[in-house]
């Protein structure tokens, strides 16, 4: 695996692989609470008939905090990531987490470049295995504060294609395979 994943300990590492292995994460957040680092997790679900499974974490250290995300069972390329704004999955496409998280009101874009959503995570490249990982620090969001730039209670969505960067209002992705709740654990 990558080195940047030898910052997060082994007992969450070992609760990934238990929650992409199989179907019950019901113990995650007992687990999630005996690490130091997580403060916020989505468990991604599949959505729009898709096999995706999948976790996204935020640790904060600081001002900075970063986001990791694993996803199994999508086909191998690029797939969209982002943050949408409502973390609600209840419809099966994904269409009730609504657009990209804008508290800046911004113009749709590619992280780190010009003006973009602060939703706007990027491309996951997903393997020959159809597994894909994705990591990204930022001082430019909130955990748990419920001010505007407050992650918790968002979306996190998979996209079936890649984000182009430039299309309004959401990069031209395409279907939304993969649905989760950001949620604080402690
Ligand atoms: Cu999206
Ligand atoms: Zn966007």
């Amino acid at each position: 695996m990558k080195s940047s994943l030898v910052r997060f300990s082994k007992p969450l590492l070992l609760l990934v692989f238990v929650c992409l292995t199989f179907v019950s994460c019901d113990a995650i957040d007992e687990i999630l609470t005996l690490t130091t680092l997580t403060e916020a997790v989505a468990i991604i679900g599949a959505a729009s008939g898709s096999d995706l499974t999948g976790i996204a974490m935020f640790m904060q250290e600081g001002d900075a905090i970063t986001v990791f995300i694993e996803i199994e069972g999508v086909s191998p390329g690029l797939h969209a990531v982002h943050i949408h704004e409502t973390g609600d999955c209840s419809a099966p496409d994904g269409s009730s987490a609504d657009g990209h998280w804008n508290p800046t009101d911004a113009p749709h874009g590619k992280w780190g470049v010009g003006e973009f959503h602060l939703g706007d995570l990027g491309n996951i490249e997903v393997d020959e295995d159809g597994i894909g990982t994705f990591e990204l620090t930022t001082n430019l969001w909130e955990i748990g504060t419920g001010s505007d730039l407050d992650i918790v209670g968002k979306g996190i969505i998979v996209h079936a294609g890649a984000d182009d960067f430039t299309s309004q209002p959401s990069g031209n992705a395409g279907a939304r395979i993969g649905c989760g709740v950001i949620e604080l654990i402690k």
